[in-house]
């Protein structure tokens, strides 16, 4: 059973939350590193603002596909040494390669990661060198990598703000937030986003790209992916107590 966790611990005090600590959750980075920091100091400069402490949900797929991968997860990593009450949830692809540096996937898997993915790129950008076999792939990264992967095994699957829930790719409409499957949370599509009836609760997601490149706020979800590494943006949405969210993005001609 899959246990929601609840990760704010103030969330539930009856105080005015106007402005207080402003949770900016990031869509999907896929390697686009200098877009992350961009987006960051964007957050930086719109919590400075009200004078709050920005806390920042990553929901996942930092990696694959774009040029920085390496990059991309060392700020994720900064990011959430720094800033209390941060969060990473694990997107589909920072599962893959979080079983690849686990030594948890085949040659086969591994071949669809590295090919079919996008994950070829991730490797490149941590290393000169392709593994020959799946075997050799922590002892190529791990050395100077461990962090990383310590930081994709302690990801979260689902981060509750608020009346919102966060995750990587949606839930299954079907069950409660209480006994989601992790693969859903981290893979769902139609069966999540075909779905217009209210769920428990509002839920912010990224893994498919939207039509509209832009985040789109639908009756029951939002929906913040939009394909940086395809569209040169990366969007976050901040969530602020009771206000309505409200978007960020950045892009490369900015
Ligand atoms: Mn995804």
């Amino acid at each position: 059973m899959l246990v929601p966790r609840l990760s704010m611990p103030n969330e539930n005090r009856r105080v005015s939350q106007f402005c207080v600590s402003p949770v900016y959750a990031i869509g999907d980075v896929h390697g686009m590193a200098s877009l992350l920091e961009l987006l960051l100091a964007t957050i930086d400069d719109d919590a400075h603002r009200c004078d709050a402490k920005p806390r920042v949900v990553f929901l996942g797929d930092i990696v694959d596909r774009g040029p920085d991968s390496r990059r991309a997860m060392e700020i994720v990593h900064a990011t959430l040494q720094e800033r209390e009450g941060s969060h990473f949830i694990l997107g589909n692809h920072d599962y893959l390669f979080r079983e690849a540096l686990n030594n948890h996937l085949g040659d086969p898997a591994l071949d669809h990661w590295l090919s079919g993915m996008g994950g070829k790129s991730t490797l490149r950008s941590y290393s000169h060198r392709m593994p020959g076999w799946a075997g050799e792939l922590p002892d190529l990264l791990l050395p100077r990598y461990s962090h990383h992967l310590a930081l994709l095994n302690r990801a979260a699957d689902m981060v509750i703000v608020n009346g919102y829930c966060l995750v990587h790719a949606g839930i299954d409409p079907k069950k409660p937030l209480a006994h989601q499957d992790e693969r859903d949370l981290r893979e769902i599509r139609e069966r999540f986003l075909d779905v217009s009836d209210p769920l428990e609760k509002v839920v912010v997601h990224g893994h498919t790209i939207t039509e509209s490149e832009l985040p789109e706020v639908h009756s029951n979800r939002i929906a913040i992916d939009t394909g940086a590494y395809r569209t040169g943006r990366l969007s976050a949405v901040v969530i602020a107590g009771n206000s309505e969210p409200r978007f960020l993005y950045v892009s490369h001609s900015d």
